[in-house]
């Protein structure tokens, strides 16, 4: 049976997201997910993401697999790239603005801005290591700038769950970290028992910061949207940063907001259509 799938991307994170309006199931499988991902045999993606029918009264489902064929609970860049995934499918009939996605760290709220961008609503962080989770300290207690070995260095590392795992470590240049050494070390740490998602930053002044990221099931990625939203988190926990600011990724920058009035976290930014095929 052919697939239509369309290509979108965020700030170069990129997706390729299928209809599966029809069946509550993925039309793709893990396996198969990893071979359209690759960017030299398939289609060449970060990931797969399934726009299904929604549930528990939300207005649909997301569903995504890493280029690793692992299922992540959330995806930053990739509820964008959904929300307009959906203008785009529902064409004339649609009559919203905003939807409500059930995802599996819970219902996630992308909303179309008149000026193109997508204003997400990714909900309230979770800071305590038996949630995010990690073995760095005890179930009960946050986790911010504390002492993780790795590659026979010692970082102080604050953790932040969007739903999906993040450590995260202030560095004064994140140009000089080698991602690609370093970056599988933290992800496969034994402190982080569900694998982790590892951001980098630097602080260029309160409310602007430059992140460098390594994905877990992804690796090296242009940007990662729970990744800002979790190192702007990290950045007011550890009192580096002001509740809103720019985050600046290889891919472009985002912004974020930790509302000082409900507590959740807005990420607003791009989310752009590539092309469209047929598998
Ligand atoms: O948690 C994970 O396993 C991530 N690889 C999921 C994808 C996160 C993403 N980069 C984002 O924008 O939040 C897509």
């Amino acid at each position: 049976m052919a697939i239509e799938f369309t290509k979108y991307h965020g700030l170069g994170n990129d997706f390729i997201l299928v209809d599966n309006r029809a069946s509550s199931l993925p039309v793709v499988t893990p396996d198969q997910a990893i071979k359209l991902c690759d960017r030299h045999f398939g289609i060449g993606a970060d990931g797969v993401i399934f726009a299904l029918p929604g549930e528990n009264g939300a207005d649909y489902t997301m569903r995504i697999f890493n280029s690793d064929g692992s299922e992540p609970e959330m995806c930053g860049n990739g509820i964008r790239c959904l929300g307009r995934f959906i203008a785009d499918l529902e064409g004339e009939s649609r009559h919203k603005d905003s939807y409500r996605i059930h995802t599996l760290a819970g219902v996630i709220t992308p909303q179309l801005m008149a000026d193109g961008q997508v204003k997400v609503d990714m909900g309230l962080p979770r800071l305590l290591a038996g949630e995010i989770p990690t073995n760095l300290g005890t179930a009960e207690t946050k986790v911010i700038n504390q002492p993780l070995e790795v590659a026979g260095k010692t970082w102080e590392v604050t953790c932040v769950s969007m739903g999906n795992p993040h450590c995260i470590t202030f560095v004064s240049d994140v140009a000089a970290i080698s991602l690609e050494t370093i970056g599988p070390k933290f992800e496969h740490h034994p402190a982080f028992p569900q694998r982790i998602n590892t951001e980098f930053i630097q602080v260029v002044s309160r409310d602007y910061v430059k992140m460098r990221v390594w994905e877990r099931g992804a690796g090296i990625t242009l940007a990662c949207g729970t990744g800002a939203c979790a190192a702007l988190v990290a950045g007011v926990l550890t009192g580096n940063c002001d509740a809103i600011a720019t985050v600046e990724l290889p891919g472009g920058c985002l912004q974020i907001e930790w509302s000082e009035i409900d507590q959740r976290v807005y990420m607003t930014g791009p989310a752009q259509r590539v092309f469209t095929g047929q598998l």
